[in-house]
C-alpha cells in the first residue's frame, strides 16, 4: 500500500486485520474527511459532517474496549492522522481519554449509561486534566471537589480542552481530601460552562474549549471508582500518547507524498522537474528514511503492547521521537513546495502548523525527555 514509504516492506508483515483496517480508514478520510479539510480550515472549525461516518467505522468502542489489536488502533490512528492531526485527535480523545477512562476506571452503571452513546457518537466526551495554571505539572491542579449530603460540589477551571464545547460529558479531574480524583460531569448540569478558545494559527479544525466549574453538584454515582489518584489520569494518557506515536506517522506520509507529487510534476531550471535535482532527492531521502524510523519505532511499540509489556517510558520515546521528526518532515515538505507551501491548496501547511500542538499536548518534548530521563539516571528532574 505504501509504494513509495514502505523502504523496509513492513506491509509484508501486516496481519489480513491490519490491512482492512488501513483500506477501511483510508477510503472514509479519502472519500468522506479530505474534501472537507480546506474549508474548514479557513473557517476554524471542526468537521461534524464526518462524524456518522467515523461512527460507521466502530473503531471506538474496540478502542475504548482494547478489543482491536494495539498494532491495527495504531494503524487507524496513522490513516485518521493522514487527514490531519486534529481528526485523529478528536477519535483519540473520544475513544482512549473518554470511553477508555469510563472502561478502566468507572463503574458497570457508568459504563452502561455512557459507553453505548459515546461509541456510537450520539455524545461527544472530553477530558479536563490541564488548567491555565497547571500544564506539564497537574498534579498541582486547583478544581476541588468536596462531598456533600447529595454527592460533590465541583469549583475550578479547565483549558484547552479538545471537544469541549461540543461535549454531552466532561470527565474532570479535580482534587478531593488533597488527591486526584475523576468524575463524570453531564455538560449540561448547573453551574459548568464552556468557552471556546478562538484565534487559534494551529488546531483550526478541532474545537478546543476552557470550561467552568462553578460549584458543580454532582451526584456519587458520577464519581469515577477506580480514579484515585494522578496516576489513574496517566494511565488514561498512556493509551492516548501511544496512538499518537502511530498518528503522527500518517501527517508525515501525507505531507511526503503530497510533495513527491509536487516534485515530481513541476518543472524548474531548463524544464527539469524539481525531483531531478540532487539536493531536492538528498532531502526525499532524508524524509523517508526517518518515516521508515517513525514507522519501526511505532511497529515495536504495537508488538510490546500486544505482548503486555510496554511500559510508560517507551511511550514518551515514540511520542516524543514521533511528534518532533514528524515535524521535521512537514517543515521541509513546506520548504520544498516553495510559495505553494504556505497556500490552503495544499495540506501540508496545515499538518505543519497542527503538529505544533501534537508536539505540546499530552506531554511536551521537554517533559518526555525528563521521564526518559529520569528512566536512565533514577533521578526525578521535574522540579
Ligand atoms: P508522579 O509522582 O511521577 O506520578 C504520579 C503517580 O502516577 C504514576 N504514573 C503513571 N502511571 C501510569 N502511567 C504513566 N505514564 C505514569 N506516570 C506516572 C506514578 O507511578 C505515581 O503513582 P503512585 O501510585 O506513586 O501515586 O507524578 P508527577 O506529579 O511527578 O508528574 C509526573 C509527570 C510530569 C511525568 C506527569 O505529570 C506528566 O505526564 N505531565 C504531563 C501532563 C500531560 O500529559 N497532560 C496531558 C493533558 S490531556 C491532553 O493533553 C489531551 S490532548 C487531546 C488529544 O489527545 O487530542
Ligand atoms: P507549560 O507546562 O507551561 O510548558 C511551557 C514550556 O515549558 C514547554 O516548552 C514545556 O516543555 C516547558 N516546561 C514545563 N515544565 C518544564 C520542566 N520541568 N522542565 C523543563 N521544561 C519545562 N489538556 C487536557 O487536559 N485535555 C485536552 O483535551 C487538551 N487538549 C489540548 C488541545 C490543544 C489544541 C492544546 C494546545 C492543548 C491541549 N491540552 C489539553 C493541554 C496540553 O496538555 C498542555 O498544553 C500541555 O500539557 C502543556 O501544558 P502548558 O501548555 O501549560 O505548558
Amino acid at each position: 500500500m505504501e509504494t513509495h514509504l514502505d523502504l523496509l516492506d513492513l506491509e509484508a508483515d501486516w496481519t489480513d486485520e491490519h490491512k482492512d483496517i488501513i483500506l477501511s480508514v483510508r477510503r472514509y478520510v479519502d472519500t468522506e474527511v479530505m474534501p472537507l479539510m480546506r474549508n474548514h480550515q479557513r473557517a476554524g472549525t471542526f468537521p461534524q459532517e464526518i462524524l456518522p461516518g467515523l461512527a460507521k467505522l466502530g473503531l471506538l468502542d474496540a478502542i475504548a474496549t482494547s478489543s482491536l489489536d494495539p498494532t491495527a488502533y495504531g494503524l487507524a490512528m496513522r490513516e485518521l492522522e493522514r487527514a490531519g492531526s486534529t481528526i485523529r485527535s478528536f477519535a483519540s480523545v473520544q475513544g482512549s481519554l473518554v470511553m477508555g477512562a469510563i472502561e478502566l476506571l468507572g463503574s458497570d452503571a457508568q459504563k452502561e449509561e455512557w459507553l453505548p452513546p459515546l461509541g456510537s457518537l450520539e455524545a461527544i466526551g472530553c477530558f479536563g486534566l490541564t488548567e491555565p495554571d497547571f500544564g506539564s505539572n497537574p498534579s498541582g491542579m486547583r478544581t476541588r471537589a468536596e462531598k456533600t449530603s447529595k454527592g460533590f460540589r465541583i469549583n475550578g477551571q479547565k483549558c484547552w480542552i479538545t471537544n469541549g464545547t461540543t461535549a454531552k460529558v466532561a470527565v474532570i479531574w479535580a482534587k478531593l481530601e488533597g488527591k486526584v480524583n475523576g468524575f463524570l460531569v453531564p455538560t449540561s448540569v448547573a453551574g459548568f460552562e464552556a468557552r471556546e478558545i478562538k484565534d487559534k494559527w494551529s488546531f483550526r479544525t478541532s474545537d478546543t474549549a476552557e470550561l467552568f466549574l462553578q460549584d458543580v453538584e454532582i451526584p456519587d454515582s458520577a464519581k469515577l471508582p477506580k480514579a484515585t489518584s494522578l496516576g489513574s489520569a496517566l494511565k488514561c494518557l498512556n493509551q492516548a500518547r501511544y496512538g499518537i506515536a502511530w498518528g503522527v506517522v500518517g501527517a508525515a506520509m501525507a505531507c511526503f507524498e503530497e510533495t513527491r507529487r509536487y516534485l515530481i510534476e513541476r518543472p524548474q531550471f531548463k524544464d527539469q522537474p524539481l525531483a531531478s535535482h540532487q539536493l531536492i532527492q538528498n532531502k526525499l531521502a532524508w524524509m523517508a528514511t526517518e518515516i521508515t524510523g517513525m514507522q519501526l519505532v511505532s511497529k515495536r511499540l504495537g508488538e510490546l503492547k500486544t505482548r503486555g509489556r510496554l511500559q510508560p517510558q517507551q511511550v514518551s520515546l515514540g511520542k516524543m521521537n514521533n511528534c518532533r521528526k514528524a515535524l521535521e518532515v512537514a517543515r521541509t515538505c513546506r520548504d520544498l513546495l516553495g510559495a505553494a507551501g504556505i497556500h490552503h491548496e495544499y495540506h501540508v501547511g496545515r499538518h505543519l502548523t497542527d503538529l505544533e500542538t501534537v508536539l505540546t499536548y499530552e506531554g511536551t518534548e521537554h517533559i518526555h525527555s525528563l521521564i526518559l530521563g529520569e528512566h536512565l539516571t533514577g533521578i526525578p528532574a521535574y522540579c
